[in-house]
């Protein structure tokens, strides 16, 4: 496997012993979590999560993980089944748990039908449901952190599209580890940051990880997808360029007061929603004005 980046070739176990390496290096330099910590990983059966679930796994943490069901027909069918078989084959042998919330069953129709009934974008709907759920789960088993798999080259995207259009307030609240601000919100971590598409593609096969090869179908057209394609434009034309541009972010990020602020900014802000008690800054929180709004649309 060759990482022009890092100006090297590595064999298989090199490979891996590089793609842990990293994962440490974010892991404690971001003081992430410890040994001692119960995390929650959110697996969606795609290649990220599924090596991260791994990576975590093989390195002795504590992690369990979280599958939500969109109900988008056949793409959430067998990203689940590939979800349900890694966890049987590899999570289960080191005593790993994985929790399953299907939208259909909780919240009574899937993402794209939600998502009409409230007259919002398929994306942004799905975006509220996953948060809050996630945030359930971590709160309700009592886990530490939450744990996604996010990549280099989605961070490295996210910052693109942010600076593009000068997004301050999702600029300084953009980072690899992100504390509990208050009771009731986990504290959420990318402990892949540091990790291509590619080299996590590259991990998968070589550790004989199944995953959802396909994109979630609602995906096609995002902005996102654009910005990774002038990224990966740029790095083969100067490899590194990814890395320079996300680690330097955080190197500059770090030296500055902000993340202190912004907790206590959202300390002074936040207080339990009126209906499920998750922290909200408006009286009732967005996962239940969503649910109510879908619930007043549904024809009777
Ligand atoms: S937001 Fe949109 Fe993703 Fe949800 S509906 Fe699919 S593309 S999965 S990260
Ligand atoms: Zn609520």
């Amino acid at each position: 496997m060759r990482l022009p980046r890092h100006n090297a070739a590595f064999c298989k176990g090199c490979f891996n012993g590089f793609v842990h390496d990293q994962t440490l290096k974010a892991i404690r330099s971001q003081q992430m979590f410890t040994k001692d910590d119960r995390i929650v990983v959110a697996v969606s059966g795609g290649k990220d999560s599924l090596a991260l679930w791994d990576i975590l796994l093989k390195l002795g943490y504590r992690a369990d993980a979280l599958y939500v069901n969109l109900g988008i027909g056949a793409y959430s069918e067998s990203s689940q089944d590939k979800v349900l078989h890694f966890s049987e084959m590899m999570a289960a042998a080191h005593g790993s748990v994985l929790h399953v919330h299907r939208v259909e069953r909780e919240e009574g129709a899937g993402i794209r039908e939600l998502a009409m009934l409230v007259h919002r974008p398929t994306c942004s709907t799905c975006g509220t449901i996953k948060r809050y759920q996630f945030n359930q789960v971590a709160i309700q088993h009592d886990y530490d952190v939450m744990a996604t798999g996010h990549n280099l080259d989605d961070e490295a995207a996210r910052l693109l599209g942010n600076v593009l259009h000068w997004q301050d307030e999702y600029l300084e609240k953009q980072g690899p580890s992100l504390p509990a601000s208050v009771d009731g919100f986990a504290k959420k971590v990318k402990p892949l940051y540091r990790l291509t598409e590619r080299e996590l593609a590259a991990y998968c096969i070589l550790n004989k990880i199944d995953y959802v090869v396909d994109e979630c179908p609602m995906a096609q057209g995002a902005r996102t997808l654009l910005y990774k394609e002038v990224l990966n434009r740029l790095e083969t034309e100067s490899p590194g360029t990814k890395q320079v541009f996300y680690w330097g972010f955080l190197e500059k990020h770090r030296t500055r007061v902000m993340p202190i602020n912004m907790e206590e900014k959202d300390r002074a802000v936040l207080h339990p929603c009126s209906l499920c008690g998750q922290p909200t800054t408006a009286g009732t929180c967005s996962y239940c004005k969503l649910m109510a709004r879908a619930k007043a649309s549904t024809p009777h």
